[in-house]
């Protein structure tokens, strides 16, 4: 087997402490995207798992929005969750809140724990994909697993 980059090692080892035997897999091409990542593993848009980290305007805090590849978040709905509007994260502001960059920000395995909202949507197939810490890395799961590993509150985000 190849030997993992260190951020999807890390992934790795989140896994694995969690109780979980699953595989991180390196691709060579991109996964960067959902649709590039869906493209990469032959599977929909809709059941690739997208980490994406927002920002809270007033406080400035990390929230991991973890949705379908298919859908938009409707950032409505997640100020409503939160009780402030949301501002801008960006680049730099992810990886110090989540130890990775953007387009590999898995949905485990953070610098520290993250308020977190579940795509309802995820939940609906047999398996989805994840990002695993770089934009070449994922590893397959169970909406059941998802919900185990992230433990977040399951919502209607679109
Ligand atoms: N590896 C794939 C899924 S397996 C992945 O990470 N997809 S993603 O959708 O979760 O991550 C890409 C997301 O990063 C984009 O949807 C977008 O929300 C965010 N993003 C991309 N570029 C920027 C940027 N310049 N600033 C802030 N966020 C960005």
């Amino acid at each position: 087997m190849q030997k993992l980059s260190p951020s999807a090692q890390k992934v790795q080892e989140a896994i694995r402490q969690r109780g979980y035997s699953v595989e991180v897999i390196e691709l060579p091409q991109s996964t960067r995207t959902a649709v590039e990542a869906a493209q990469a593993v032959g599977c929909e848009v809709a059941q690739i798992v997208k980490s994406l980290i927002f920002k809270t305007k007033r406080t400035a805090r990390p929230i991991l929005v973890i949705a379908s590849g298919a859908n938009r978040v409707n950032e409505r709905t997640i100020e409503a969750l939160v009780g402030e509007p949301l501002g801008k994260a960006d680049a730099e502001f992810v990886r110090q809140q989540t130890g990775f960059a953007i387009g590999g920000v898995p949905p485990l395995g953070h610098i520290q724990p993250l308020l977190t909202f579940i795509d309802e949507d995820l939940l609906q197939h047999e398996e989805i994909w994840a990002a695993a810490g770089t934009p070449h890395a994922v590893f397959r799961l169970t909406p059941q697993m998802l919900l185990e590993l992230c433990s977040g509150q399951v919502v209607k985000i679109r």
